[in-house]
């Protein structure tokens, strides 16, 4: 059966393919309770452990599951601004969530014309451990980036599966394996010093959480973000696993991920819908983005971007209001200073108390 599964995935263009009857997963347990003791984990993933340790949970009858991995990023090399906000490679093109689920909805399908069975579709939104599962599946092994790690493809490959009721034979759990040696590279690179050494990430320093996350973001984390305005790669663009990607023909034009910030400072929520809605990015939705642009500016000290953040002093959302207020010390210390100074006495305490922090900062980075 297996390899009638193998060759049906190959015909659609399946270039990563295998299987597991690994259900259980509850030998994690004590990886996922210390990760949310030590304050690791964050609020993308499950919060109850038990839902995620168990794959019947989510789907009763499994008996085993078919993962595949579908490349991305084909030889794409982060491109050089000083003036434009970033989104992540894997928000290139069509939505992954919805070009991966639509290829295993095919697999499945064209399984059936030959097995009936029963089973479910999952791309990272279910509360299960994609990465583990797939790792039991042979696709690949942990990165100390925790990026799963295809021998010939890199880590850039998105992961999902089919859980089925299928009765395939598939072998047992996969131990981890230490593939990157003395190599510590990604976790020099990390731009926010979230990787850490022994396998594992302090998921709320990431830089991709941190331009997702709808929580406050510190004054200490906001220079990390650079210019991202969703995701960051670059753990993965410095990987020297990845180099049989990068060293690739580039397969497409990634330009459309370069985004034009005054653009995005004035966009209308219909606009931003109709434009960035289909992206795997656009779900974090419009003030985050803004959010995110009004960082960008910041940091790359845009200062033909003054009088449009300072408009945005006057936003309604509490949200943009503060980070608008952060972008202009920035831009021009003093100047900026004066106009919180100023508009302080309209705001409300919690406003005032972050602007109050902002006007006493000591230095340019607004620690305090
Ligand atoms: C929450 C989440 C995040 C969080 C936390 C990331 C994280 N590393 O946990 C944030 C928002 C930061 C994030 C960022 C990104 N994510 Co994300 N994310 C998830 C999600 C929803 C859950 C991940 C999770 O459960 N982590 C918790 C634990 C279990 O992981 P862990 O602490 O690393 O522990 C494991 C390893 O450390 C390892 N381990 C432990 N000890 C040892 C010892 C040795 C010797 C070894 C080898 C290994 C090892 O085993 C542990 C258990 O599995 C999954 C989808 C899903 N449902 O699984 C996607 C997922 C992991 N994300 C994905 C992607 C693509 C990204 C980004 C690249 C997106 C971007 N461009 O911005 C970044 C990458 C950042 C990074 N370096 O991880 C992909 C990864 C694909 C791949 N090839 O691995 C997934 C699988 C989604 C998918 N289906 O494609 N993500």
């Amino acid at each position: 059966m297996k390899q009638l599964i193998i060759e049906i995935a190959n015909s659609i263009g399946i270039e990563i393919i295998g299987f597991t009857n690994v259900l259980d997963y509850s030998y994690l347990s004590n990886i996922l309770v210390d990760r949310a003791d030590n304050g690791y984990s964050c609020e993308f993933e499950e919060q109850n452990i038990a839902k995620r340790i168990d794959v019947r949970n989510t789907f009763p009858g499994c008996k085993s599951i078919i993962a595949i991995g579908v490349p991305y990023a084909e030889g794409y090399k982060k491109p050089i601004t000083d003036d434009m906000g970033l989104l992540s490679v894997v928000s290139f093109g069509k939505n992954y969530h919805e070009k991966i689920k639509g290829i295993l909805k095919e697999l499945a399908e064209k399984i059936r014309k030959h097995i009936d069975f029963k089973y479910k579709i999952c791309v990272d939104t279910s509360p299960l451990i994609d990465r583990e599962i797939c790792k039991n599946a042979g696709i690949g092994n942990y990165g100390k980036n925790t990026l799963l790690i295809n021998e010939k493809f890199g880590s850039f490959i998105n992961l999902g599966y089919l859980l089925t009721d299928l009765d395939i034979e598939c072998g047992s759990r996969k131990n981890n394996i230490n593939i990157c040696g003395e190599c510590q590279i990604c976790i020099k690179n990390c731009p926010n010093n979230a990787i850490l050494k022994n396998w594992g990430i302090s998921a709320r320093k990431c830089v991709s959480y941190l331009t997702q996350t709808k929580n406050y973001i510190p004054f200490e984390h906001r220079k990390s973000m650079g210019n991202q305005i969703y995701g960051c790669d670059v753990c993965q663009l410095v990987c020297p696993k990845n180099k049989i990607n990068s060293e690739k023909k580039q397969a497409a034009d990634y330009s459309s991920l370069l985004i034009n910030l005054k653009e995005l400072m004035q966009i209308s929520n219909k606009e931003f819908v109709s434009k960035y809605g289909r992206l795997s990015g656009g779900w974090r939705g419009r003030n985050i983005w803004k959010r995110n642009a009004i960082i960008a500016a910041g940091n790359l000290e845009l200062v033909s971007m003054f009088e449009i953040i300072k408009n945005e002093l006057n936003n309604p959302s509490e949200i943009i209001k503060t980070y608008a207020a952060w972008c202009l010390t920035k831009l021009n210390r003093q100047k900026a200073v004066n106009i919180l100074n100023a508009a302080m006495k309209y705001e409300n305490e919690r406003i005032k108390k972050e602007y109050m922090k902002l006007a006493e900062a000591e230095n340019d980075s607004g620690n305090v």
